[in-house]
């Protein structure tokens, strides 16, 4: 019965193809999965290794698969100055993700949980080369301000005038335009514009404090509500544990700032040992900074402290952010860190 014949025929590779397709396309995405193979990166507190690799590699616009897996405590994955989510690693679990990097460049990735004192150091370097047969270099980002400028970063910064009380800003007030340009507000310090207002007529008949109220609403028309309030985000998360949740230098690893911080602060720089007195490359391990000392922060132009922030301190226990945060994020940062100088209208 010939017929029957080709209806059994028929319905066999009906099955075959329902079974077929779906059990064919698994195999294939088996297959092209296997092409891009997984980086497997621990996690662990740093004085056990931080991340391990510390550098990887990939391609751009080549998928980087990775499989991140806490030995320890948790900690957190970012990779800075991108968009890509955090992620959460608690130990015992395993985590995949996949990154795709447009751009060729030496991204850092850094924990984002504090795992421990040594926390900030735990990071780690993805060299994306770019992509076969293309040579585009990355763009050449610009130098920092405080370079440009000529500011010396280490010297200390002492203001030669200081209000009699913490200023609240004063805006709506008519002042010559120079005042108000980002490039004057962002290379002068709050008591540099103070002098300066001070010896303009435009000042006449008003007191010190008064001047003072001025240059805050200056330093106020250079932010707004919004960025402040990322600023704070951003601070609260990567500063306050040695600087303090109030900017008083208290935070609650500030007693415990690494004695060889800087060693590690280089990639690829051996452990080194602080000699007994705590300093580290002729530097002394300082204190953190009081964001609230007026003498102190009102001599820094914003410049001074942006470039603070990008380089570090070089052995001093200030680690480097230039790579972590992208240049806004770090100016808002800056734009924060006068709130603890001045009164300034902050968003909620
Ligand atoms: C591990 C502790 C630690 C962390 C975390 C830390 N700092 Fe510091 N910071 C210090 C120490 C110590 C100093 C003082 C020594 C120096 O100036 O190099 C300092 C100094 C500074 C200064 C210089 C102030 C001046 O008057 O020159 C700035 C600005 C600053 N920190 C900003 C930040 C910001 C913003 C963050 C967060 C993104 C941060 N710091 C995170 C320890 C830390
Ligand atoms: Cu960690």
């Amino acid at each position: 019965m010939p017929a029957r014949r080709a209806e059994r025929t028929a319905r066999l590779l009906a099955v075959l193809l329902v079974l077929g397709l779906p059990l064919g396309l698994l195999l294939a995405r088996l297959i092209s999965d296997r092409s891009s193979p997984v980086v497997e990166i621990h996690a662990r507190m740093p004085h056990d290794g931080g991340f391990l690799p510390g550098e990887i590699q990939a391609v751009a616009g080549e998928p980087l698969r990775l499989r991140l897996v806490s030995d320890d405590v948790l900690h957190g994955f970012a990779v800075g100055q991108t968009d890509f989510p955090e992620i959460d690693l608690y130990p015992g679990q395993t985590v995949e993700t996949t990154l795709v990097f447009d751009q060729p460049g030496r991204y850092t990735y850094v924990c984002t949980r504090w795992c421990g004192p040594d926390h900030w150091r735990m990071r780690g370097v993805i060299d994306v080369r770019p992509a076969a047969g293309e040579t585009a270099s990355p763009p050449a980002a610009d130098p920092p301000l405080y370079l440009e400028l000529g500011l010396d970063l280490d010297a200390p910064h002492p203001a030669r005038v200081t209000p009699a009380s913490r200023p609240a800003a004063v805006t709506g007030i008519e002042l010559p335009g120079r005042y108000r340009s980002q490039d004057y507000l962002r290379a002068a310090s709050p008591a540099q514009v103070w002098e300066a207002l001070r010896s303009d007529p435009v000042t006449r008949g008003m007191d010190d404090e008064q001047v003072w109220g001025l240059v805050a609403g200056l330093w106020q028309e250079s932010t707004t509500p919004q960025r402040l309030e990322q600023g704070r985000e951003l601070y609260a998360r990567s500063c306050a544990a040695c600087h303090g949740e109030t900017g008083t230098g208290d935070g609650v690893f500030a007693s415990q700032t690494p004695r060889d911080a800087e060693r590690s602060d280089h990639a690829g720089a051996v452990e080194g040992h602080a000699s007994p007195g705590g300093a580290v490359d002729g530097h002394a391990i300082e204190a953190p900074a009081e964001f609230t000392d007026p003498e102190n922060m009102l001599g820094a132009a914003p410049a001074l402290l942006h470039g603070k922030i990008v380089r570090g301190g070089m052995g001093t226990g200030m680690p480097y952010w230039g790579t972590v945060f992208s240049d806004d994020q770090i100016w808002m940062l800056v734009e924060y860190l006068w709130t603890f100088q001045f009164d300034l209208e902050e968003g909620k």
